[in-house]
């Protein structure tokens, strides 16, 4: 099915269906939480019932998001009958919501992951597209319905989180037009920015300070390595949400062209984030161990020790390091 095709079986299942659980992957950001959001704005503009579900609260510095109040735990979804799944690459990203998933009469996907093999009965990927917001913009548009001031709040959200403020190098003319397009339209992109960039937990910046005082560099300096265990967050008070962003924050370090941060689980787990300057496709690493993402960002889970994690991980990136240096 080409990507024409799949756009026209979401408006199809769309117009065919009455209610929608529309449902988010787990470690919610803001391209999955703004492209849930949207898509509901959307769907409840047309008239129909729809929920967002994701498997995890809404994290603290998404809470200006229009309607994040109206998320809901698996726990306590009304499981429609049509499921829409936005930015989820495989369905273990559902978590506790994977049964809503299998229990829907109609499912459906949107997303831009690579790695996303469609294992809904319409799936909609673009590799392309910068973020599934972008995706979710092109609905708004192939439906000839406006994208409202609570929608661009979304969608700018999820293109802006995913690009790194329009700056990686998955960022595409075509998003900033989408972008320029939402900001004539009013949106304030001054007001969003201060939301996601420039509010920081009194917490969280103690916290990167601390882990970032003590990461080291292997390989040359080439590969920057962080850690971080549950017993120094709970020195500091950190949530999870205050873990986020620390793995660029080594990425930014000059001689780092990969960044690897591990961060313990309170299950005994770790789990390994990576980011790479252009130069190694960190997402083929984390796809090794069942984990996802993109060439320039992705993550997974280790079971193994901390030692054990570090050794493979470190092994792997210098490998995927040497490959591209040759
Ligand atoms: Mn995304």
């Amino acid at each position: 099915m080409n990507d024409l095709d799949a756009l026209n079986a979401i408006i199809e299942g769309i117009n065919e269906y009455d209610s929608f659980s529309i449902l988010t992957h787990v470690s919610p950001d803001g391209d999955t939480l703004g492209s849930g959001l949207a898509v509901y704005a959307l769907l409840v503009g047309m008239g129909k019932r729809a929920e967002v579900i994701c498997e995890e609260p809404v994290p603290h510095i998404y809470g200006y998001l229009p309607n994040a109040d109206k998320v809901v735990l698996p726990q306590d979804a009304q499981c429609f009958d049509c499921v829409i799944a936005v930015d989820c690459a495989d369905k273990q990203r559902f978590k506790k919501a994977e049964h809503i998933f299998e229990n829907a009469c109609h499912t459906m996907t949107i997303d831009h992951h690579f790695t996303n093999k469609g294992y809904a009965k319409v799936n909609l990927i673009r590799a392309d597209a910068s973020a599934t917001c972008e995706i979710v913009f092109d609905l708004y548009r192939a439906l000839d319905k406006p994208v409202s001031g609570d929608a661009a709040i979304c969608i700018y959200t999820g293109i802006v989180t995913d690009t790194g403020n329009l700056t990686y190098s998955n960022t595409t003319p075509r998003c900033i037009r989408m972008v320029a397009d939402m900001y004539e339209n009013g949106l304030n992109i001054t007001e969003i920015n201060r939301n996601i960039y420039r509010t920081i937990p009194y917490v969280k910046t103690r916290l990167q300070g601390h882990v970032l005082s003590n990461m080291k560099l292997e390989y040359d300096g080439r590969i920057g390595l962080a850690t971080l265990s549950v017993g120094e967050m709970k020195d500091y008070g950190a949530s999870n949400e205050d873990c986020e962003g620390i793995v660029d924050n080594v990425r930014d370090v000059e001689s780092v062209r990969v960044a690897v941060f591990i961060r313990e689980g309170r299950d005994g787990t770790y789990k390994v984030s990576l980011r790479s300057k252009e130069c190694a496709d960190v997402g083929k690493i984390a796809g090794k161990y069942g984990g996802g993402g993109h060439a320039a960002a992705a993550g997974y889970t280790s079971k193994e020790p901390l030692s054990t994690t570090i050794a493979n991980v470190i092994r792997d990136v210098k490998e995927e390091l040497a490959a591209y240096e040759n």
